[in-house]
């Protein structure tokens, strides 16, 4: 949805509400994507894209926004995929404590998901931040949703302990358009 946003496509999709998750049963995304998540983009021609790589490389190239820097920018492509593996654990707690029973619910794993989550937010204030404080680019884009999704799902981690640095780069990024007019709300 931010891409969306930062690329001016936001009016050329519809946007069809999905509730999945991994025991949905009848949800029409189901019947677009395989996997049975979102997002899934169907294009014109009828083409299911999906994850959110592929959806936003697609809609920058329709764009050509730039939002992926230049042919062999590996440090834009590993920083979105960071960004992405933050969502990825966050979604894997948030699953866990939903769909599995109360003395089923693995702690180690859990503390496991977590750990993975907080020494990726240190990386974003050693190696990152450099790149974080550049021109916008896609990485810096799946950051800030990965921070707001933490945010949305998991506001008693309390992220921003110790990493007002990080904080402060959220508080700005949260503040395009783009992301105001998307933060997770339900
Ligand atoms: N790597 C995927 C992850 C997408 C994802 O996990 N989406 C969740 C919603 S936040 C979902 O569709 N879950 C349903 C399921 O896992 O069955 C992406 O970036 O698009």
């Amino acid at each position: 949805m931010v891409v969306l946003h930062e690329t001016g496509l936001v009016n050329e999709v519809e946007l069809i509400p999905a509730a999945v998750s991994p025991v949905t049963t009848g949800d029409p995304a189901l019947e677009r994507n395989p996997l049975g998540k979102i997002p899934t983009l169907v294009t014109d021609d009828g083409v299911a894209l999906y994850d959110s790589r592929v959806i936003t490389r697609y809609l920058d190239d329709r764009a050509g926004s730039g939002l992926y820097g230049a042919a062999g920018a590996w440090d834009v492509l590993t920083l979105e995929a960071t960004g992405d593996g933050i969502c990825d654990a966050g979604v894997a707690i948030v699953y866990e404590a939903r769909f599995r029973e109360e003395e089923m619910r693995n702690q180690a794993w859990l503390d496991g998901q977590w750990g993975k989550v907080e020494r990726t937010l240190d990386a974003l204030g050693t190696r990152w931040a450099d790149h974080l404080e550049g021109p916008l680019d896609i990485g810096q884009i799946a950051v800030g949703c990965a921070l707001g999704y933490l945010d949305f799902r998991l506001p008693e981690r309390d992220w921003r302990q110790g990493r007002d640095g990080l904080a402060a780069w959220y508080a700005r990024i949260a503040e395009r358009p783009a992301f105001a007019a998307t933060t997770p709300q339900g």
